[in-house]
């Protein structure tokens, strides 16, 4: 089957940008003298709930605070999520987190290739819009047929809601794209939309089980970056080339078809 676009997460895929995020949220709660800090080794636990809103919800639900105050603390979550956003965007809009290596280099092979370019994100459209403006230039959203994000849809990831979003708005179906993620949420949520997968590890996600992924990197690499021997093995080279990757993907749809022949 043809590849026709390749479907990016972003956070921790196309940029390392958990950290600031983390910043972000504790330098909110500050602001509304909330005494919480989420440290980093309690910020790798919160990171299985994706979304922000839905990771403070969860994280006040482990407060031993009376009811009342429980509630008060709820109705605060939408205004220090609004606020969290707009001193992250503007780290984001400050250069804090560059692109990871070759993400910039596989965007231009796609183009080049004639591939459609799409996102699907946990995160609010604003802090995409931050991060592609600032690494790839203004108007650089316009290089994306689809970005699907935050609250588009209900189920976040590992719900793969936001993954078939995507897939209708490009009008494609799954077996001719493939998504690039960093998470086991994201892992999930891309094979339960039927997609060839391919995974990044992060520093949040170093070490977890990513079996079920298509293909598993330490990043997709480039010149300054090569990739471990081991995995350059895997790729045919220093870095995985747009070309490996459409080669992979089309023997791993033809396989699977194959296999559903036999059946
Ligand atoms: C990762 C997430 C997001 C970010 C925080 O999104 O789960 O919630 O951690 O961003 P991705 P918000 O799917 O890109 O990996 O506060 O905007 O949710
Ligand atoms: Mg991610």
């Amino acid at each position: 089957m043809s590849l026709e676009a390749l479907i990016f997460d972003v956070d921790g895929t196309l940029a390392d940008t958990e950290e600031t995020h983390r910043q972000a949220f504790n330098y909110t709660f500050l602001r509304f003298d909330l005494k919480w800090e989420w440290t980093k080794p309690l910020y790798r636990e919160l990171l299985k709930i994706s979304g922000g809103k839905e990771r403070i919800n969860h994280y006040i639900g482990t407060l031993a605070v009376p009811l009342a105050e429980r509630a008060r603390l709820c109705q605060l979550v939408p205004s220090i999520h609004r606020e969290k956003t707009a001193l992250y965007t503007q780290l984001i809009a400050d250069g804090r987190c560059p692109l990871r290596p070759g993400v910039a280099r596989l965007l231009a092979e796609a183009q080049e290739a004639g591939v459609w370019l799409a996102v699907a994100s946990t995160t609010t459209a604003a802090n995409v819009d931050a991060l592609l403006t600032r690494h790839l230039g203004r108007g650089s959203l316009r290089q994306f047929h689809t970005i699907a994000c935050g609250d588009l849809v209900e189920q976040k990831k590992p719900a793969p809601d936001i993954y078939e979003r995507a897939l209708s708005t490009l009008g494609l179906p799954a077996d001719q794209c493939v998504a690039f993620e960093d998470s086991r949420n994201g892992l999930y949520a891309a094979k339960a939309a039927g997609l060839f997968t391919v995974v990044t590890t992060s520093q949040w996600t170093e070490g977890d089980d990513f079996t079920d992924a298509d293909l598993q990197l330490s990043y997709l690499g480039d010149a300054d970056h090569p990739l471990p021997p081991a995995q350059a093995a895997r790729v045919g080279g220093p870095w995985l080339g747009f070309c490996e990757l459409r080669s992979l993907h089309e023997k791993a749809t033809r396989d699977s078809s194959s296999e559903a022949a036999a059946l």
